[in-house]
């Protein structure tokens, strides 16, 4: 008979925080994010803490340069998704690289043969402002216009009126030239009173924009993770095939720190993928390693070298492993495990491995349930998929603005190398949905909300870092009845929702 582990497997949602004694000196200014990425020896530092213990998930769905460049700007990082090609990987890596404060690659373009149709489908689905036109109408195309509101009134107008017909020409543009600094730039706004500079190079083709709104938010991220050049952190992902090729080429354009992204992490392939990256870089390359759900995978990942182990296996919003394939544990009960062993792995070696609780994030004070249980951070998917920055679409669904969101292991995504058991079968079963989630607006809005909370359940315990409420906080099960006593219950509330 199998091994049958009697402890029921559970999940965030049936904890909750006991309050403890909140002093006077216990205010949100006072409370400390900072938690460590990847491993390090007791006394020493680690090679990077984090700001805020949050990433985002390596996902096509979540993870591009424009989302790691804003969530590095906030204190987190972003696994740029591996499910791409090399070089499509590696341009996402030297984008967030070499971008700079206040120099914004243009999201939104078309061409001048596009109709104001198109203009206006663009701006719903992207929600930016400002398109530039350029000759092929990519990002990087040579500029020949731009459009804004100012262009055009959709009620006097022809939806087939082409772009050429309406757009501010290059001619009626002011443009500065690669290489001005961000001072030089907002100078040339102010003094000819414009809302937007398009940066071009010599060729003409469009580079950047810097914008007047960004004026003061760009002088105020105080938490930026950057490195030593003062260059945004990030980091990619990759899978236990291509590594020969892929680590390097990631390696060339910069890339801070890897992640072997796979559904089921306990595996020998693993163990070769993080030897090949230490033996080649002289353990100098980072490399963390995943997912595990329990004390035995935890540790023959950190016997095999892994910077930091990822904690999870189907509690992803879009994942369905669990009812494909029968594995996975309750994400709480895994964390807990694999956070005991650990420690314990601390104390015999010396050495402290961070741990990740990667995917069923629902509710914010999960991220602070998640902590207390001993993750170091947390990888999420779902809740920055829903921002303006994640790289997918934004559609009206039903009355209410959505974007898409779709799981690795979806067919949408193709991404078979992070399923593939290895042998000559191929993958013959999808482990992942393609679904919308609510559109939520700006990553920095949401992310300042919560981390308000998270600080504030850290002072109603009376806890002021991450490391103190996981030796500190104290946790209790809550029976299904007690849950429905936490919500508003036995009134009719105003809204109409319940
Ligand atoms: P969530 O934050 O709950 O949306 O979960 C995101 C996590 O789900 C990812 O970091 C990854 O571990 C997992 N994932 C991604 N794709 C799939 C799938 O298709 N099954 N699962």
């Amino acid at each position: 008979m199998a091994n049958i582990i009697n402890e029921i497997s559970r999940t965030f949602s049936e904890y909750l925080i006991l309050p403890g004694l909140t002093r006077k000196s216990n205010t949100p200014d006072a409370v400390n994010l900072k938690t460590p990425l990847v491993k390090y020896k007791k006394g020493e530092v680690p090679k990077i803490t984090l700001n805020i213990p949050f990433v985002s998930a390596i996902m096509q769905s979540v993870s591009d340069n424009g989302l790691a460049i804003a969530l590095a700007k906030e204190g987190g990082l972003s696994f740029i998704f591996g499910s791409q090609s090399i070089e499509g990987q590696v341009k996402m890596v030297m984008e967030v690289k070499k971008y700079k404060a206040g120099f914004v690659e243009s999201r939104a373009n078309l061409t001048p043969e596009h109709t104001l149709e198109d203009v206006l489908a663009l701006k719903k689905e992207t929600s930016f402002s400002t398109v530039g036109v350029t000759d092929d109408g990519t990002s990087c195309g040579k500029l020949l216009g731009l459009i804004t509101s100012r262009d055009y009134r959709v009620s006097k107008e022809s939806l087939t009126k082409k772009v050429k017909d309406f757009m501010t020409p290059l001619s009626n543009l002011i443009t500065a030239k690669d290489g001005i600094t961000l001072n030089e730039a907002n100078d040339t706004i102010w003094e000819h009173k414009l809302n937007n500079l398009p940066i071009v190079d010599k060729n003409g083709k469009l580079k950047y924009f810097v914008f007047r709104k960004d004026y003061d938010s760009h002088k105020d991220h105080p938490n930026e993770l950057s490195d030593a050049k003062k260059r945004l952190v990030v980091g990619a992902g990759i899978n236990t095939r291509d590594y020969e090729e892929r680590v390097p080429a990631l390696v060339e354009a910069g890339v801070d720190v890897l992640c072997i992204d796979s559904s089921d992490g306990f595996s020998e392939w693993q163990k070769d993928t993080i030897s090949y990256v230490k033996e080649k870089y002289d353990g100098n390359v980072l490399i963390g390693a995943g997912n595990v759900v329990d004390r035995e995978g935890f540790l023959y990942l950190a016997k095999a070298g892994a910077d930091f182990v990822k904690v999870g296996v189907g509690g992803g919003s879009i994942c369905i492993t669990r009812e494909q394939k029968g594995i996975g544990r309750g994400q709480a009960t895994a964390l807990i495990d694999v956070a005991k062993a650990r420690d314990e792995y601390f104390i015999e070696s010396g050495e402290y491995i961070p741990i990740c609780s990667d995917g069923g994030i629902v509710q914010d004070y999960h991220i602070t349930l998640a902590l207390a249980m001993g993750a170091d951070f947390l990888m999420m998917g779902r809740y920055f998929a829903r921002f303006d920055e994640s790289p997918t679409r934004k559609l009206l669904v039903g009355g209410n603005y959505v974007k898409e969101y779709w799981g690795e292991g979806s067919n949408r995504a193709r991404n078979w190398q992070r399923y593939d058991m290895g042998g000559k079968d191929n993958l013959k079963f999808e482990e992942g949905v393609d679904s919308y989630v609510p559109y939520a607006g700006k990553l920095k809005d949401n992310l300042d909300q919560t981390i308000g909370k998270t600080k504030s359940t850290m002072c109603s315990c009376g806890i002021s870092s991450i490391k103190e409420l996981q030796s500190d906080a104290k946790l209790t099960l809550v029976s299904s009845t007690s849950i429905i006593e936490g919500g508003a219950h036995d009134v009719i509330v105003k809204d109409g929702k319940n």
